[in-house]
């Protein structure tokens, strides 16, 4: 009797000792999960679009995918459980401090960041910005629900933690993985609504992952992570900076009602080529004289940038444009930046470096 309970705690030790020694050949990936519709729940399986977003635990995503073991020793943190059109600076913050202490560890490998589709774009720069690591960071959204037919989210979870696990994704920048495709942190944007191929980078994807592994065809060619001059773990809080849309009879109402709530800087979301209505201008040169930034960007996107100096004098007024950078990027941008220095001229250095 005893000589078979020993042989079976033996044989449960052995398969313990093995599974350990298993994972611990493995890289090491932290998900860290915040909402979003990759942990979204719809009523039935044809509701692909009408669900609600950060309803799935975290644990139940890594659950959900078995094979997750073949490429990483994983383990799950729930930092929030949002739809991230709700994320504030306070969430960027939390998340960011959070992800560099994860990748100070000698056992940490890489981190996953799962975020809601409609400003994943913006923490994944926030990201590359401030992370002063080399590992991979990579974050990943779906389009669809778990509980929809063809939902997305599975194999970009899975793509996800098999990029955050490889050493070739290191010192690429923060990565986002969606649709196959692997896109640069700063690149990157959802530029469609409602479809699993929503996320373009104007100068196109870095790669591909399939089946679990990576093909890289470009590189980034701005400052990241560890070439930034910006540390998340010497930023406490992020100077408000807003957004106003450029359009046919636009007032200045909205610039002006911003910095009166105290933005340090105004993102210019300009029609064209960061143009500016003749409404507008002697507002924003007011501001301007009154200490606000003013920065140039377009509502055009796509594959362009604004040139200093062609729509507006930007050297005469003092103002700053925000190059190839969309809106809410340059916000982000501007955000870092003026943690640093209150100078346009450094600033405009800084958007064309990162
Ligand atoms: N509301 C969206 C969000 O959380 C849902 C999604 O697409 O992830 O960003």
């Amino acid at each position: 009797m005893m000589s078979r309970l020993l042989s079976r705690c033996l044989l449960a030790a052995g398969i313990l000792f093995a599974a350990l020694a298993h994972a611990a050949d493995k890289p090491q990936v932290v998900i860290l999960a915040t909402g979003g519709t990759i942990a979204g729940a719809g009523a039935d399986a044809a509701k692909s679009a009408t669900y609600q977003a950060a309803k799935v635990p975290v644990d139940k995503l890594i659950a959900g995918i078995p094979t997750l073991s073949d490429v990483a020793a994983v383990r799950g943190e729930q930092v929030f459980q949002i739809a991230s059109e709700s994320f504030t600076n306070a969430h960027l913050l939390q998340l960011g401090k959070r992800v560099s202490a994860l990748l100070k560890q000698a056992d940490v490998d890489g981190v996953v960041v799962t975020h809601g589709t409609d400003t994943l774009e913006e923490t994944a720069y926030f990201l590359n910005l401030v992370v002063k690591s080399d590992k991979p960071i990579v974050v990943v959204g779906s389009m669809r629900p778990g509980t929809a037919m063809s939902a997305d989210g599975m194999l970009n979870l899975f793509n996800a933690v098999a990029v955050a696990a490889s050493k070739d994704a290191r010192g690429k920048g923060v990565l986002v993985t969606m649709n196959d495709e692997i896109n640069s942190g700063r690149d990157v944007s959802k530029a469609v609504n409602i479809r699993t191929d929503a996320f373009k980078s104007p100068w196109g994807a870095l790669g591909m992952v399939v089946e679990g592994k990576n093909y890289w065809f470009r590189l980034p060619a701005k400052r990241h992570t560890v070439n930034s001059e910006f540390d998340i773990d010497r930023i406490d809080s992020l100077p408000a900076v807003e957004i106003a849309y450029g359009y046919g009879n636009a007032a200045p109402t909205a610039y002006q009602a911003f910095a009166a709530q105290g933005a340090k800087a105004v993102i210019h979301a300009g029609t064209g080529n960061g143009s500016v209505s003749n409404q507008v201008v002697p507002a924003l040169r007011d501001l301007r004289a009154k200490g606000v930034q003013i920065i140039r960007s377009a509502r055009v996107t796509g594959g362009g940038f604004v040139l200093r100096n062609a729509e507006q004098p930007d050297d005469q007024y003092d103002w700053v444009v925000a190059h190839d950078l969309n809106p809410q990027k340059a916000r982000i941008l501007a955000s870092v930046a003026l943690t640093k220095t209150q100078d346009s001229r450094e600033l405009q250095r800084i958007f064309w470096e990162y």
